[in-house]
């Protein structure tokens, strides 16, 4: 049957703040998670991922976890490490052990961020490309997606591990026309890995069908995804305002973008 109780986790930030509001209309019942307080949501429960106890409670008897907590952008390795990799094995034991069936991952982009992004005439970037991570934040995604493998090949829990691009409510740069999610295709794709049959470990792209895309959205598309947005729309004013990606500049070369060239914590 499908999931109707569903764990959202990280439901104060921005990403979850936008599924609150757009996945109801689904059908799904949401349970909210997170360490900071969530506006408007008196019944969300607010526990930090390190709060074992305070997870298995959570995870009490849902269909399914959309897990969206953890730092969100580059940090130091212990917070990294804390939030990201501890926060998601700790989410992924309270899972098991409740026998929660299925876990909807929030991976990005920036675990394959070394990546060269295309240029024209170059195949899209297939799930199976190599991991590159560009940061510790997307070396926690690429530990993350290796977890949700472990945890199906070992225990049957299944995951959709979604790679998501930018997720906001309109691209701001040129880079982002080619990995922009509208919030109205983000919860598109979020039903659609909560409902799909069969998915043991999927490694999707999360974007919409931008006419500039840099990956392949097959096995999005293969869940049911039917991305109805494209950030073309957006195009000719940022490309006024920015002028078009430079190939020799290192920050238009990869799919991270500026994340390959700013981690903000060497050294420490
Ligand atoms: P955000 O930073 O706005 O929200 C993250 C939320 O997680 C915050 O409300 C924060 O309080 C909570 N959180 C952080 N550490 C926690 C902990 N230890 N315990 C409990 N809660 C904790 O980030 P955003 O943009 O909403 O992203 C959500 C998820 O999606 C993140 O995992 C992020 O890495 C991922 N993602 C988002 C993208 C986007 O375009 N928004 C792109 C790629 C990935
Ligand atoms: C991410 O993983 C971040 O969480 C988000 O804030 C954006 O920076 C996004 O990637 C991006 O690559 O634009």
């Amino acid at each position: 049957p499908a999931p109707r109780t569903v764990l959202l986790t990280g439901a104060a930030g921005g990403l979850g703040t936008l599924m609150r509001g757009l996945l109801p209309a689904y059908g799904y019942d949401l349970r909210l998670l997170d360490v900071a307080p969530v506006e408007g949501e008196p019944d969300a429960i607010t526990a930090d991922l390190g709060d074992r106890a305070a997870l298995r409670e959570a995870v009490r008897g849902v269909d399914a976890v959309i897990h969206l907590a953890g730092i969100s952008l580059e940090a130091s390795f212990d917070k990294i490490l804390r939030s990201n990799i501890e926060g998601t094995y700790n989410l992924y034991e309270a899972a098991r052990e409740d026998g929660v069936g299925r876990i909807v991952f929030a991976s990005s982009n920036h675990a394959i961020g070394y990546t060269p992004r295309p240029l024209a005439g170059d195949p899209l970037i297939p799930v199976g490309t190599p991991r590159r991570p560009d940061t510790f934040y997307g070396l926690s995604k690429s530990f993350g997606e290796d977890l949700a493998q472990l945890y199906w090949d070992k225990h049957g829990v299944e995951t959709v591990s979604v790679r998501i691009g930018s997720c906001f409510l309109e691209p701001t740069s040129v880079r982002m026309l080619s990995v922009w999610m509208s919030p109205g295709d983000g919860a598109r794709l979020f039903h659609a890995a909560l409902t799909a049959e069969d998915v043991r470990h999927t490694v999707v792209y999360g974007s919409s069908d931008n006419t500039r895309l840099w990956w392949d959205l097959t096995t999005a598309r293969s869940l049911g995804y039917d991305p109805q947005d494209d950030s073309e729309q957006y195009a000719e004013k940022l490309v006024a305002e920015q002028g078009e990606l430079d190939p020799d500049n290192p920050d238009h070369a990869h799919l991270g973008g500026h994340f390959v060239t700013n981690p903000p914590i060497w050294p420490h």
